[in-house]
């Protein structure tokens, strides 16, 4: 009580404050033109409300005690703040998640907690004042059915099949008719019309458990390597069918799990029963814009890491389920269906081909599907942000069926298209659902909320906002990269967290979006394809064809449509970048903080992998603005000779070996991105040993360890990133061992927690367990769904009218990426 009595002192100052810098008039009357505005932390620049407050703390520090001091850091915490005279209301983020809302009277300095409902409704004030006042204003609020199921602290975000795995267990434990439940979905369990684990002859709690105890004194006697082929038969008479193990051991310790489970439930047994349970056969991805295909794709507009990842993912993915059905002792077929859109005109790309095998796999293909106008059949590209109208009718689910021969297991969606038709999808066929979103698309963009009608007619993000809603809620479970996807860092809001509550003035009003505490949300970091991303002391393995190909990229003179800019001093270390030329990924940023640094450019040559070099052959606005800023600073700083810049690569094995090279020339690659969601680039890296510095702006921060792993550089602050690159550089001068502490402290870190292997293990773990779940809080969940569908209906149809539809004959769309 005595803090957050000197946090609202500390509120009062802080008003005083703003009306001593004009921010804030209090000679301003009701009936007066108000001077309304939103102040922001924002991490592009020095935060503006940060530095407004800090002075005033600063000022107050001096004669405050440590108590003070104390809640003075907390009104650090100010995300935001809203001035609508004479209020002004704060919202206050102590810890990832957790939000407070106060307003400030700036008359008589008097402060109220106020709802988050409340808090919207100034931020309103500032845009559309009728609404903000309309009682009848609509108000969103999916959050009613997650309350007593949810983590309580922000350490526990993101571990959501462990908090379930507990909860299902005190379930089985406390509520009578649970325990049958689980009966009932062992009993369920069915793959191409064969039964698995049990059979009706076992349908009670009772008779499953005297099964069991018998099977278990009968599998003890026989020696672990026994196939389950020389008990099946005894198995079958006492009611038990395939799935169990694959011989006496396995058999043996998953009849053990259930009997634990059934007679004393506990999370560890639940979770070891569930992740040999064979409940997943047959998987659907969605990734449906961009052109989604396997080579000759990345650069080409939409089309980046997703398409890397999803592709990855179903490799490691049919590796985990071949060695589970495996040692399930069964002999099916798994089969994972990727299914994206089927582009007519396809430049130069297999994306017209409607089925694909995918490669390194056995029985995974693409499948692709046109996307249909009245017209008939849509042959052109079609940008991601206005793609909603031919959603709805992108429905897969009588092909899926056909190709798998019967319904899905489980189906993720990926990104907001993707996760809108996975959740159409997962409803229609009752399937568990699992969502991913690298990039939700809402934080990009400052305000995007509250100027979504000035934003509208180019991005559509009424639409992208619902539809995110829609799917994000829909899901059983969530798939996270980082933790900062969720619920972001001490400083800065998560992508997801910032869903919780938000404004569409004239729209809709979201009093709880999403919780970012729901134990749906689970992190399951990507890896990189270690065939082809591998260290590069691994000589022997080494892409040796393409040295000479590299050799002519990085150090020839010429200059042509490959590259531009040369190497004069071939014996210097390379820093190395890679990524599309988007402004977010701030390789112009990089190429400038070169530029500036005298004692960087002395030690080392910079190398860029980015976009291309004529500006009149993007379609992409910011790709042609990066690209003038390029030539531009190349000029500005007398770069050639110093600098490479090599346009867009699409060859992964190639790209490999050009990250080894640059490891043989002991450089580092470095990955400045003003914001990235995880960074595929920054673990192919590390993967390949080569000490890499990243942006400590999003998913790379969760990546490095700083100092041990790599290096974590702040991309709003050039000077320091340079000389922290340019500090290492001459560390390994005078240190000769530090260069390969830091590439073995990348590698290890890799191993430890990014491989794709750790990745499908969680994910097939999540299915099993969700799918569970789903069944337990059946009635929970149908409620939410009901709930879920009048929103689709009611609204999102109607916010998808208002994009228009594109058309072969008439002009390209422009691009918006
Ligand atoms: N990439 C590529 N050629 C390029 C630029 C990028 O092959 O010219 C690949 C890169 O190796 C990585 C992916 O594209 O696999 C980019 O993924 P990341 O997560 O770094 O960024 P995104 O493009 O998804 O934002
Ligand atoms: C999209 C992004 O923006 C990247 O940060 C990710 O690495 C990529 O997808 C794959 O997850």
């Amino acid at each position: 009580i005595e803090v957050k009595n000197e946090l609202l002192g500390l509120m009062g100052e802080c008003c005083t404050f703003l009306k001593a810098n004009g921010l804030l008039k209090d000679e301003i009357s009701d009936d007066m033109p108000l001077p309304r505005k939103t102040i922001r932390n924002s991490c592009d620049e020095t935060p503006p409300l940060m530095q407004e407050m800090e002075t005033v703390i600063e000022d107050k520090m001096k004669r405050l005690s440590s108590s003070m001091a104390y809640s003075a850091n907390i009104l650090c915490t100010t995300q935001e703040a809203v001035v609508v005279p004479p209020y002004v209301a704060f919202a206050i983020r102590p810890n990832p998640g957790f939000w407070e809302f106060v307003k400030v009277n700036s008359n008589d300095l008097s402060v109220d907690g106020i709802t988050a409902t409340d808090y919207l409704k100034f931020k309103e004030m500032v845009v559309d004042e009728t609404w903000a006042k309309d009682e009848n204003a609509l108000e969103i609020d999916l959050d009613q059915w997650t309350l007593i199921y949810q983590h309580e602290l922000s350490s526990s975000i993101g571990n959501g099949v462990n908090f379930t795995s507990k909860f299902i267990t005190s379930k089985l434990y406390a509520q009578s008719g649970s325990q049958q439940l689980l009966v009932d979905y062992l009993l369920s369990l069915n793959h191409q019309g064969e039964n698995l684990m049990i059979n009706d002859t076992l349908n009670t709690v009772s008779k499953l458990r005297a099964a069991l105890i018998v099977a278990h004194a009968s599998l003890s006697s026989l020696s672990n390597d026994t196939p389950y082929q020389s008990f099946e038969l005894r198995f079958k008479e006492w009611g038990f069918e395939k799935g169990w193990g694959d011989n006496a051991e396995r058999a043996r310790e998953t009849v053990r799990f259930l009997l634990e489970v059934l007679q004393a439930p506990d999370p560890t047994n639940l979770e070891a029963l569930f992740s040999r349970i064979p409940s997943i056969f047959n998987v659907v991805l969605f990734s449906i814009h961009g052109y989604f295909g396997q080579s000759n794709v990345l650069g080409l507009p939409d089309t980046g890491g997703q398409v890397v990842y999803v592709l990855d993912q179903v490799v490691a993915m049919e590796e985990e389920l071949l060695q589970r059905i495996k040692q399930q002792g069964l002999n099916f077929k798994p089969q994972i269906l990727v299914v994206t859109r089927l582009l007519p005109d396809a430049k130069g790309t297999k994306c017209n081909q409607v089925l694909e095998p995918v490669l390194n796999t056995k029985h995974s293909h693409i499948l692709r599907v046109p996307f249909r106008t009245e017209e008939g059949v849509l042959r052109k590209w079609v940008s991601r942000f206005d793609i909603y109208p031919y959603l709805e009718n992108f429905d897969a689910s009588a092909k899926i069926i056909e190709i798998m021969e019967g319904k899905p297991d489980l189906i993720i969606g990926n990104y907001t298209d993707g996760n809108l038709v996975a959740s159409l999808m997962a409803n229609k066929l009752g399937t568990t659902l699992g969502t991913i979103a690298h990039a939700l698309e809402k934080t990009k963009y400052e305000d995007s909320d509250m100027k979504w009608k000035q934003l509208d007619p180019k991005y559509h993000f009424s639409c992208q906002f619902t539809a995110d809603m829609i799917a994000m809620n829909s899901a059983d479970f969530i798939i996270t990269s980082t933790f900062q996807e969720i619920a972001g860092s001490k400083d800065r809001p998560g992508q997801y967290e910032s869903h919780e509550a938000f404004t569409l003035p004239g729209l809709y009003r979201v009093v709880s979006g999403i919780n970012v505490f729901d134990p749906k949300f689970n992190i399951a970091s990507p890896g990189a394809d270690q065939t082809v991303y591998f260290p590069f002391t691994e000589t022997q393995k080494r892409f040796i064809t393409f040295q000479p190909a590299i050799e002519e990229l990085l150090f020839s003179k010429v200059e042509n449509d490959e590259h531009i800019g040369y190497l004069e001093d071939k014996t210097k270390p390379i820093i190395f970048s890679m990524a599309r030329l988007d402004t977010v990924k701030n390789i112009t940023g990089l190429t400038e903080w070169f530029g500036e640094n005298k004692r960087l450019r002395s030690l080392v040559n910079l190398v860029v992998v980015a976009g291309f070099f004529d500006p009149s052959k993007s379609k992409d606005r910011e790709e042609m603005a990066e690209i003038k800023k390029m030539h531009l600073l190349i000029e500005k700083y007398q770069l050639k000779g110093q600098v490479r810049w090599i346009a867009a690569q699409t060859d992964k094995n190639r790209n490999s070996e050009l990250y080894r090279s640059i490891a043989d020339s002991k450089g580092a690659f470095v990955q400045p991105a003003l914001y990235e969601a995880f960074g595929l680039t920054v673990i192919e890296a590390m993967n390949c040993g080569l000490p890499t510095f990243a942006t400590n702006q999003g998913g790379p921060a969760e990546i490095i360890v700083d100092g041990v792993s790599g290096f974590q550089i702040d991309p709003n602050y050039g000077d320091q990133s340079s000389n922290k690159i340019a500090d290492f550089f001459q560390k390994c001068k005078e240190d000769p061992g530090y260069w390969n502490r830091i590439s073995e402290g990348g590698l290890k870190r890799i191993y430890e927690c990014y491989t794709w292997k750790i990745y499908a293990n969680k994910v097939l773990n999540m299915g099993n367990i969700y799918s569970f779940w789903k069944q337990l809080n059946k009635e929970q969940k149908e409620a939410k769904q009901r709930y879920i569908e009048l929103f689709y209906n009611l609204h999102y149809k109607n916010l998808v009218r208002t994009v228009p539809t594109a058309s072969d004959e008439a002009q390209p769309a422009p691009v918006t990426r």
